[in-house]
């Protein structure tokens, strides 16, 4: 991709039209803040699978010439062009902020010249070097820090390190040198002394991302086909970048409550009496529980949309029902492979209507995953997605009430699809190479609107591959851990870079999922996943079964508190999510979220924020029973001595099997539940809130948990205000919803009083 000089260019309103020797490109001021990057290969019109809708607002876009170049500005960020489409981007005084980098480049040397040209001769693999249709190479200052991109592997940090998205299932245990998994969503944010800003590449091809991995003055972003298209996003803080991100690609849509409970696992909960013996246990040991979730044995065959009644004693539906009854929702998994089958009526049908993805020749496209030799339906049609959307019904028809969407890289056992397979992208034929890290995203989509169109309720969908803008349908889980220690140190800086990346609804199978757990490993996972916003328990067929009770009566009881203390702090997370909906601020926060000057913080990856009140130092290594906590600025509480912390400092903090260290920040005040063995058991006539004196205040929100009557101003919004002596103020903010509390209390380190 060669550019050259820059012959001329044509502004029209927010628009400046570049041209350039070799090529036009675009640029454009979304919004003040948000400015688009846009050369254009392919076909013009092929629209963006993230953003939705007209995302512009008004914008005085000042160009004029200046020097070898143009000078664009719209009052808040300042940009210029030159030759060779070199794009640099300043604050509003004029400093700089992202430039182009002009050195050159020096490629990673892997290999001596000599050898590079011998395993060339012998056409061997790793002498092949990607290939790209365009790359940006922008200038490290050297106090870059990288957060976001996805679900990777690693730190909290990307720098120095090198990613590639393109949605894989890879089973082997990942490590920091992987470089794609489930999810691709080429969205970062880097920070630097002075300034923060992100880049978002809209390009759903092969993209690779290099932080600094290669080179201390540079970094680069290219993909392997599709247009050079991003937008480089300004803002004052992260969050302010990460809001005008969600701004663009959507928020994660407020939740039915009961998701936010515990969810049980496993795949190996084959039939009727392998449920039962979960809820039952659940109840008896009283361990609240939600959800429960049906691996792919609850199919005939493994047949997408099909019941092994055999194996539910002859009715499924009855037994969900009696479930239900008992407080227990059911999830149900749903690959996108179709058996190809004679007389199966979704395959019939999807070959009769043309729905399923094809080979260059015009025949159905068919691989195997679980069902044998399969099909694989076209997302990117809205036909298709309708279609699919109504298929739905069958399992809401059971009773489920949650959606589980896996394989949907989509994985393949016979070796991955080729590159040229004939998907649709809305109304023209793309190949598997443009709507590869699209298909989890539009098949979420497929399941959502069918949902949303069949029940009414908020739609509960997990997905595990993404690409940006998932969130507005699906609710993720990081996908195949292993229950290894490493795996839930990385359970950290995975989940809180997965809400820098826009999606905030995540989880990590707790437990791990492939290989054995241990208790003690058990017991230290949940006390991280009892605040990941989605907490699910699971694990592989052939694993050592890991229900708490597998571990024993000190097991349970440890567990049991966890899960307790999950429930308890369910309003307060709920209202995580009602500002999340609102603002795209996530629930899972790094510290340097809420403290980026803080250096410390920077690169912390054992520590996180649970919402902006909550800190949680969790032990993440075996046999330790003390670990070392940091403690941003700030005057903190110790959740369970309540002892006063003064930071920024670092406390030694006792911790044996049974504690997680949690830490509150003075003037919160944090709404909890009762306690239940799920949502919704009781109706909560009364709040209790926990208080911990100082200056603060805090935002509530009530409603019935459920559909959208929110939407329409069905829901009650309080104020609760607190100072220095612990005394709280109550204001109703909105009074729409027709169940509000009765009572409310304020629990002052253990003093309580009737507040209303
Ligand atoms: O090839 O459905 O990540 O959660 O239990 C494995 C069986 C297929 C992979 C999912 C996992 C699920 C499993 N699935």
């Amino acid at each position: 991709m060669k550019f050259g000089k820059l012959t001329g260019y044509q502004t029209t309103g927010r628009q400046v039209s570049l041209d350039f020797e070799g090529q036009r490109a675009v640029i454009t001021a979304v919004t003040p803040e948000i400015i688009r990057v846009f050369c254009g290969w392919e076909e013009a019109g092929s629209r963006s699978h993230a953003i939705e809708g007209d995302k512009e607002k008004p914008v005085a876009l000042e160009v004029k010439q200046r020097g070898k170049g143009l000078f664009l500005s719209t009052g808040k960020v300042q940009v210029t062009v030159e030759d060779g489409f070199a794009v640099d981007f300043f604050d509003e005084t004029g400093r700089p902020v992202c430039q182009e980098y002009r050195g050159e480049r020096r490629p990673l040397q892997r290999v001596s010249g000599q050898q590079q040209r011998l395993l060339e001769e012998e056409g061997h693999e790793g002498a092949r070097q990607e290939t790209m249709a365009f790359e940006v190479v922008k200038r490290l200052t050297g106090r870059e820090h990288f957060y976001g991109l996805g679900d990777k592997t690693g730190f909290l940090d990307k720098r120095h390190y090198a990613y590639t998205m393109w949605n894989t299932d890879d089973p082997s245990p990942q490590v920091d040198c992987f470089q794609a998994l489930y999810k691709s969503i080429p969205f970062f944010i880097t920070l630097t002394d002075t300034h923060v800003y992100g880049i978002f590449l809209d390009n759903s091809y092969k993209s690779f991302f290099n932080m600094g991995q290669e080179s201390e003055e540079y970094y680069y972003f290219g993909a392997a086909g599709g247009n050079l298209d991003y937008y480089y996003l300004a803002g004052d803080s992260l969050p302010q970048v990460l809001a005008r991100y969600m701004y663009l690609t959507g928020t994660c849509p407020l939740p039915q409550k009961w998701t936010l409970g515990y969810h049980q696992s496993r795949w190996g909960y084959t039939v009727q009496e392998d449920m039962e013996e979960v809820a039952r246990t659940m109840r008896e040991k009283d361990i609240p529980c939600d959800a429960l979730h049906f691996d792919i044995d609850y199919m005939q065959d493994f047949k997408v949309f099909t019941w092994n009644e055999e194996r539910y004693h002859g009715d499924s539906a009855a037994y969900l029902e009696s479930l239900a009854r008992r407080g227990f929702k059911a999830v149900a998994i749903s690959d996108p492979g179709v058996k190809k089958e004679k007389g199966y009526p979704v395959y019939e049908e999807g070959v009769e209507k043309g729905f399923f993805a094809k080979t260059p020749q015009g025949e159905v496209y068919i691989n195997a995953v679980w069902p044998g030799d399969a099909a694989f339906p076209d997302f990117g049609s809205p036909k298709v997605r309708d279609w699919w959307g109504e298929k739905q019904k069958f399992l809401l028809d059971k009773g489920v009430r949650g959606v589980w969407n896996d394989m949907n890289e989509p994985a393949s056992f016979h070796g991955p699809l080729p590159d040229d397979v004939v998907f649709t992208d809305e109304d023209r034929p793309a190949p598997h190479q443009r709507m590869h890290n699209l298909y989890g995203h539009l098949m979420a989509q497929a399941a959502y609107s069918g949902l949303k169109r069949l029940d009414g309720r908020r739609p509960f969908v997990i997905t595990r591959a993404c690409y940006a803008g998932s969130q507005k349908y699906a609710t993720c889980w990081t996908g195949d851990n292993h229950s290894i220690w490493a795996h839930l140190q990385m359970a950290i800086p995975q989940l809180v870079n997965l809400g820098l990346s826009g999606m905030p609804f995540a989880g990590t199978d707790v437990g791990g999922f492939g290989s054995d757990t241990t208790e003690e490993l058990l017991l230290r996972w949940v006390q991280v996943g009892c605040f990941s916003p989605l907490f699910r328990n699971h694990s592989a067929m052939g694993t050592r079964r890991q229900e708490p009770w597998q571990f024993g009566d000190r097991a349970v009881e440890i567990y049991r508190k966890y899960v307790k203390l999950r429930y308890h702090w369910i309003p307060y997370l709920y209202d995580l999510f009602w500002e999340e909906e609102r603002t795209g601020a996530p629930i899972l926060r790094p510290l340097v979220y809420h403290y980026e000057k803080d250096e410390t913080a920077k690169t912390c990856n054992d520590e996180f924020l649970f919402g902006d009140r909550i800190l949680v130092a969790p032990v993440v290594e075996q046999g330790k029973d003390k670990r070392l906590v940091y403690l941003p600025e700030g005057e903190w509480y110790d959740y369970w001595s309540r002892e006063k912390q003064t930071g920024p400092c670092a406390v030694i903090k006792d911790a044996p099997i049974e504690v997680c260290p949690i830490y509150v920040k003075a003037g919160s005040v944090l709404p909890t539940m009762e306690e239940m063995a799920y949502v919704g058991e009781k109706e909560p006539e009364t709040l209790t809130l926990e208080v911990f004196p100082g200056e603060g205040e805090w935002e509530h929100y009530l409603d019935n948990g459920e559909d959208f009557a929110y939407r329409e101003g069905r829901y009650h919004q309080y104020r609760f205000t607190v100072d220095k002596t612990g005394a709280v103020q109550v204001e109703i903010l909105h009074g729409g919803y027709e169940k509000p509390y009765r009572h409310i209390y304020a629990d002052c380190m253990g003093e309580k009083t009737e507040i209303l």
